[in-house]
């Protein structure tokens, strides 16, 4: 892949410790990562777990940027942010944790490696995913062609709560 400038999304999770707190930081961890430009966040939602259902409830927010940095490079710094906010990883998956940090997107591109799969697999199905997403990009249209918007009026928004706005 030539490397170019690409508007990428994340999406943000915590449900350990104080997470309003962590997201806070994690932001401003991320936004020193190499190259990001023009960061924006949505506002943090509280959701239910998917996954085990004995765990807190989650704190979850949408955020994009313009990055001129390969992918798995991307990764590796976002992984260095989660652990450097105490991320355990347990090897269970989707079990609580104190930071979760996922690429949701990055520019048009597909990607099915080992370590990284973009578009996020489950972003089509995740309430906490969506309308965050939306709340930031209205009009974004995946690159498969579909169209955020028609996400929208499949997954419920019911358990979903919009907490303060995150800036
Ligand atoms: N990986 C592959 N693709 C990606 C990607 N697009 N972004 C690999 C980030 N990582 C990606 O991740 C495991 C491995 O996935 C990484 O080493 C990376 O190489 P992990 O963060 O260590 O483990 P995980 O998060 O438990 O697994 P996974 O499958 O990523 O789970 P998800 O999809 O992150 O789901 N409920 C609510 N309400 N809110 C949440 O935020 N999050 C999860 C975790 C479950 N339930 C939730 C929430
Ligand atoms: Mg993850």
């Amino acid at each position: 892949m030539t490397l170019k400038r690409e508007l990428c999304y994340i999406g943000l999770g915590s449900n350990l410790g104080d997470s309003t707190d962590t997201l806070g930081s994690a932001i401003e961890a991320i936004k020193t990562i190499q190259s990001i430009e023009q960061f924006q966040v949505s506002s943090y939602y509280q959701s239910k777990p998917h996954g085990p259902q004995d765990q807190p409830d989650y704190i979850n927010a949408v955020a994009s940027f313009i990055i001129n940095l390969a992918p798995e490079a991307l990764l590796d710094s976002l992984q260095a942010v989660e652990n450097s906010h105490g991320r355990v990883r347990s090897g269970e998956q989707w079990t609580a944790r104190t930071l979760d940090l996922d690429i949701l997107l990055y520019g048009d591109h597909e990607i099915d490696t080992e370590r990284l799969k973009v578009p996020h697999p489950w972003m089509k199905q995740r309430e906490f995913v969506l309308y965050p997403l939306y709340e930031i990009a209205p009009d974004l249209s995946l690159p498969d062609g579909s169209l955020l918007k028609e996400y929208l009026t499949q997954v419920s928004a019911d358990t979903l709560k919009r907490l303060k706005a995150s800036r």
